[in-house]
């Protein structure tokens, strides 16, 4: 997500600060007011059509049947045919119809990722005398060194964080990537489920089971996308971190309960499962530290939807900072027993 949090507003002295934010915060808003609007939409005509789900994917089996070039593909294949060979007519037919299901896991270690003045990279950013990315990072967001040739941080605390707390957690994900672009009638469909510790002690749990198939500030690969290319100069997500192979992203809905009970619902959730972006130490650099390990973060940004569409809503984290206030939004990543299920391009040996 695009959305910078805001941690400083409310401190003396900082007007004018608090005032650029405010217009940043509510041009986001805006953007994904009109978006999500038609995301209400389409997760009520995903709603509706939900108990039709098991009879799409039964035509789509029996379309299967009555399609010849898809079986004869299926029989050139000789993985696919010796599979189906094993199994009953219906399975092996089931098997040549993309299904688009991934799914990951995690339980273990974990980190909180508290509000931080994130580093920004000459590459990625340029230089006071020639910056580069300002579609990305306005400059007003941007502070520089001394004599003015180097930027050094983002001016406003981020949700990209180096100021961390280990913590454990527990993750699961189901996805179906059935519908590339955004499109209010995206197929796409997405389950999580995440539990973990927070720093004041207590047990946050975070779920998700709708979409958002249209992304406001940048696609959302119609809710759910797998095997793209994130963040960094792409567009796609904040540029804080650096560009990552993401095999499983999500944008969704979901709920949050702190011990148990719930205290919010239709919070905006994003997901990712990637490459491995933080070193052995758990710190952000300026590339993928690990490219052969996986990396599973979940961000809740502070909105989330309402009947009129989106609404800027602090959090609920129950965590309160050094400056008093409660932090306004969750990210959390996770690194324990990792795992990636039906993703051709990951090999667990890896
Ligand atoms: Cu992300």
């Amino acid at each position: 997500m695009k959305i910078i949090s805001e941690t400083t507003k409310g401190k003396p002295g900082n007007a004018k600060h608090g005032k650029t934010l405010k217009a940043m915060l509510l041009a986001g808003v805006a953007g994904i007011l009109a978006s999500l609007v038609l995301a209400n939409g389409a997760l009520a005509h995903q709603e509706n059509n939900k108990p039709d789900d098991e009879m799409a994917d039964g035509m789509m089996k029996d379309d299967a049947m009555k399609d010849d070039a898809m079986k004869d593909d299926g029989m050139k294949d000789d993985g696919m045919k010796d599979d189906g060979m094993k199994d009953d007519g219906m399975m092996s037919e089931e098997k040549m119809i993309p299904t688009g299901k991934m799914s990951a896991s995690a339980d273990g270690v974990a980190i909180w990722q508290f509000p931080d003045r994130r580093e920004l990279d000459p590459e990625l950013f340029g230089t006071p005398d020639a910056p580069i990315n300002v579609d990305l990072l306005p400059l007003d967001n941007r502070l520089t060194n001394g004599d003015g040739t180097a930027y050094t941080t983002i001016k406003n605390p981020a949700m990209f964080s180096n100021n961390i707390e280990m913590t454990t957690g527990t993750f699961s994900i189901d996805v179906k990537d059935l519908t590339a672009k955004d499109d209010p009638d995206s197929l796409d469909e997405v389950d999580m489920d995440a539990s973990f510790v927070s720093p004041g002690g207590q047990t946050i749990r975070v779920t998700m089971n709708r979409v958002i198939p249209v992304g406001p500030d940048h696609p959302f690969f119609g809710g759910v996308g797998t095997n793209v290319l994130m963040h960094g100069a792409t567009g796609i997500g904040t540029p804080l971190v650096a560009e990552e192979f993401s095999y499983i992203t999500a944008w969704g809905l979901g709920d949050i309960y702190v011990d148990g009970e719930k205290v919010d619902s239709n919070r905006v959730v994003h997901v990712m499962v990637s490459e491995r972006t933080r070193d052995a130490d758990f710190r952000i650099g300026f590339g993928v530290a690990m490219p052969d390990q996986l990396e599973i973060h979940l961000a809740l940004p502070p909105v989330k939807g309402s009947p009129d569409g989106p609404v800027s809503s602090p959090v609920p984290t129950g965590v309160t900072l050094p400056n008093g206030n409660e932090q306004p939004f969750v990210h959390v990543n996770f690194y324990g027993n990792l795992s990636l299920e039906g993703n051709r391009f990951y090999n667990a040996s890896m």
